[in-house]
C-alpha cells in the first residue's frame, strides 16, 4: 500500500492542519514503541496512527451524511460532532486510501472513545493518542509512566482521566467509553 512512512504521512499531510500533523508524527513513533514493547504488529500499529485522524477536518455534514448513509450507530449523532471523525475516518481511509485491514481500521474507528474487548492495536492507539509527546495536560506524565509497566493500567488511568475531564466540562459521555472503563476495571478486578 505504502513503500515507506513518509508516503503515508505525505497522504494525510494534505488533510491536516500543521500543529495536527505534527501531532500525528507524535503517535505514530509513540504506537511504535508501543507495539514493539507489547507485542503488536509494528505495521499496522504504524499505519493506523497516521490514518488515525484522517478524517479531522472534514465537515460536520459530511461526516453527518455518512453517518447516516454507512448505517453507524445513529447514537453518535446525539453526541459532541467532535467524536465523529473516528468512526468516518475508518470509512474514510478504506474508501480513500484503500486500507482494508480490518485490525488497523477497527484501531481508527475507536481510538477516542475505545469500547469494551478492545483489541491489542486498538489499545496501543488510544493509548498512543493520549500520551504521544506533544500532549501536555494534568495527568499525562502519571500515564506516560504507568504505560512502561503495563498496557491495561496506563489504559484504565488514561480512561479515568478522560471520563473525569468530560465530567468536570458537563459533556456527556459516550457508552463505549463507559464500557471500555468497565470492561478493565472489571478484568483487573478478576486478577486480583
Ligand atoms: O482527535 P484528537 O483531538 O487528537 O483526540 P480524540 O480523537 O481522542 O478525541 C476527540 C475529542 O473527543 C476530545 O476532545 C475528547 C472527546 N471525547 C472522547 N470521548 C468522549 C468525548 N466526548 C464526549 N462527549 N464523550 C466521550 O465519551
Ligand atoms: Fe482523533
Amino acid at each position: 500500500l505504502y513503500r515507506n512512512r513518509r508516503q503515508a504521512l505525505a497522504r494525510v499531510k494534505e488533510r491536516l492542519a500543521e500543529s495536527r500533523y505534527v501531532d500525528t508524527i507524535g503517535v505514530t513513533d509513540t504506537a511504535v514503541l508501543l507495539a514493539e514493547k507489547y507485542g503488536a504488529d509494528v505495521k499496522k500499529a504504524e499505519l493506523a496512527a497516521i490514518f488515525h485522524d484522517y478524517a479531522k477536518y472534514r465537515p460536520k455534514e459530511e461526516m453527518k451524511s455518512i453517518i447516516i448513509e454507512q448505517n453507524m450507530p445513529k447514537e453518535l449523532l446525539e453526541f459532541h460532532s467532535e467524536m465523529w471523525h473516528a468512526p468516518v475516518g475508518a470509512y474514510l481511509v478504506e474508501k480513500e486510501v484503500g486500507i482494508t485491514d480490518p485490525e488497523v481500521l477497527s484501531a481508527i474507528y475507536y481510538h477516542t472513545t475505545g469500547r469494551v474487548g478492545m483489541t491489542l492495536l486498538e489499545k496501543i492507539i488510544y493509548l498512543a493518542d493520549y500520551i504521544e509527546p506533544g500532549r501536555n495536560f494534568p495527568g499525562v506524565n502519571e500515564v506516560r509512566k504507568l504505560a512502561e509497566q503495563g498496557l491495561n493500567k496506563a489504559l484504565m488511568q488514561a480512561f479515568k482521566n478522560t471520563i473525569s475531564f468530560l465530567v468536570s466540562k458537563g459533556s456527556a459521555i459516550y457508552p463505549d467509553t463507559f464500557y471500555a472503563y468497565n470492561d478493565l476495571v472489571q478484568k483487573k478486578t478478576m486478577e486480583e
